[in-house]
C-alpha cells in the first residue's frame, strides 16, 4: 500500500442505517451491442417472486446483512485500536460478492483484492476466522499473519485477498488454467476495481485467458473511485467492458441495484465458462459508502452524491422486497437477530483468542524450513 494511505483519523462507526424509501429507478442495462463480442444476457429477474425465489432472496439478504454488520463492527474495533494496518470496507458493494457467488458451485474458486471481507465471508469463511484475522490473532484464517488484505481459505476455495492493484489477475488466470488442464470443471471468479484496468497485470491476465480459452469470469467492481481519483481521471473511456473487445472475449455491463440481477447476469458468464470454457469480462457498476480505507475521510465526493447512491442500496432493496412480498417483519427481525448474534460471537472470539506465538515466525519466513 502507498505511504499516502498512512493512518490518520479512523472513521468512526455509525449505527446500522435505517431502511430507505423506494421506488428505485429501473436497472440501467447499458451493454452496447454495436461493437461485437457482447454478452447478451439470457436471464432476467421476474417481477413477482415465487415462494422458492423469495426464500432464496432471503438467504442472499442474510449474507449481505452479515457482511454489512460484520464490517460496521470491524470499523468500531479499528477505532478502538483492536485492528491494526489497513482496513478497506466493502459496505455498499455487498450485492456483488453475494450475487456472483450465488452463481457458483462450492468447488469453484474466487480471487480478489484487498477489499476482500465480503467475498471471503460469502464463499464460506467463518465470521470468527475472519474477525480473528483482522484482530491479528492466532485463530484467524491466516494465523493472524495476513490481516484484512490477505484473507485466504483453502477449504472454501477462497484463494486470496491481494494488496497489489491488478497483481492477482494473472494469478487468477493461472488458477483457471489449472482447472482446464485438470479438466475439473471448476470456474474461477476474479474480482478487481476499475483502478486495476489500466495496470499491466490486467492485460496480461485477460490476454492469456482469452488466448487459452480459460474458464474464468473477470468481474470489474467499478465503484467509480480509485482511492480518491474518479474514473474520469484515470481512463480514456467510461465503459470498462470495452476492454474485452481487444481480446475478443465476451463482455457484459450493468448497474448493481438488485442482488438477483447480479446472480442472473454473472450466472450467464459462469455458464459460458463452465460449459464452453470461455472467459468473460463483466463490469458491474457499484459504489462504496465508506472511504477507500479507514484513513480516508472521502472529501473528494459530495454528501449529495453519497446520499443519492445510498438510496439505491441493494441491501435495503432486498429487505424491502422481502417485506413487500409477504416476508413477515417477525421473520426479518429474527434473521437480523441471527446475524447480530453471529457478529457478536465473532467479536468475542477474536477478542478472547491468543496472539500468534513467536515460534510461528520461524516456520513462516525464509529463515525457517521454507528456506531450504
Ligand atoms: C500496483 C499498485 N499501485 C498502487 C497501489 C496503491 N493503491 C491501493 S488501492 C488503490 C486504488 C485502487 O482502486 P480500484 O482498483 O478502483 O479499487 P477499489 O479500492 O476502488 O476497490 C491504489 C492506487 C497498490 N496497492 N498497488
Ligand atoms: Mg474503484
Amino acid at each position: 500500500m502507498s505511504q499516502s494511505e498512512a493512518q490518520t483519523e479512523p472513521e468512526m462507526n455509525a449505527a446500522p442505517s435505517p431502511a430507505l424509501p423506494l421506488p428505485l429507478p429501473p436497472s440501467a442495462l447499458v451493454t452496447s451491442s454495436e461493437m461485437g463480442a457482447v454478452a447478451v444476457p439470457g436471464a432476467s429477474v421476474p417481477a413477482k417472486l415465487s415462494q422458492g425465489q423469495l426464500e432464496h432472496l432471503a438467504d442472499l439478504y442474510r449474507q449481505m446483512y452479515l457482511i454489512r454488520r460484520l464490517e460496521e463492527e470491524a470499523a468500531r474495533a479499528y477505532a478502538q485500536g483492536k485492528i491494526g494496518g489497513f482496513l478497506h470496507l466493502y459496505i455498499g458493494q455487498e450485492a456483488v460478492a453475494v450475487g456472483s457467488i450465488a452463481a457458483l458451485r462450492p468447488d469453484d474458486y474466487v480471487v480478489t483484492t484487498y477489499r476482500d471481507h465480503g467475498v471471503a465471508l460469502t464463499k464460506g469463511m467463518s465470521a470468527k476466522a475472519l474477525m480473528a484475522e483482522l484482530f491479528g490473532k492466532a485463530t484467524g484464517c491466516s494465523k493472524g499473519l495476513g490481516g484484512s488484505m490477505h484473507l485466504f481459505d483453502k477449504a472454501t476455495n477462497m484463494l486470496g485477498g491481494y494488496g497489489i492493484v491488478g497483481g492477482h489477475i494473472p494469478l487468477a488466470s493461472g488458477v483457471a488454467f489449472a482447472s482446464k488442464y485438470r479438466a475439473d470443471g471448476r470456474v474461477t471468479l476474479c474480482y478487481f476495481g476499475e483502478g486495476a484496468v489500466s495496470i499491466g497485470g490486467f492485460h496480461e491476465g485477460v490476454s492469456l485467458a482469452a488466448l487459452w480459452k480459460l474458464p474464468i469470469v473477470f468481474i470489474c467492481e467499478n465503484n467509480e473511485y480509485s482511492m480518491g481519483t474518479p474514473l474520469s481521471r484515470t481512463m480514456s473511456v467510461e465503459d470498462v467492458s470495452l476492454k474485452a473487445i481487444g481480446y475478443g472475449i465476451d463482455r457484459d455491463r450493468f448497474f448493481v441495484e438488485d442482488v438477483l440481477t447480479v446472480e442472473a447476469r454473472i450466472g450467464e458468464a459462469v455458464k459460458r465458462a463452465r460449459e464452453l470454457s470461455l472467459p468473460t469480462l463483466v463490469e458491474v457498476r457499484t459504489y462504496r459508502f465508506r472511504g477507500h480505507s479507514m484513513s480516508d475521510p472521502a472529501k473528494y465526493r459530495t454528501n449529495e452524491e453519497l446520499e443519492e447512491r445510498k438510496q439505491k442500496d441493494p441491501l435495503f432493496r432486498a429487505r424491502l422486497q422481502l417485506a413487500k412480498e409477504g416476508f413477515g417483519e417477525a421473520r426479518l427481525k429474527s434473521m437480523d437477530d441471527d446475524v447480530e448474534r453471529e457478529v457478536q460471537e465473532a467479536i468475542t472470539f477474536a477478542d478472547e483468542s491468543p496472539e500468534p506465538d513467536a515460534s510461528l515466525l520461524e516456520s513462516t519466513t525464509y529463515d525457517g524450513p521454507f528456506a531450504a
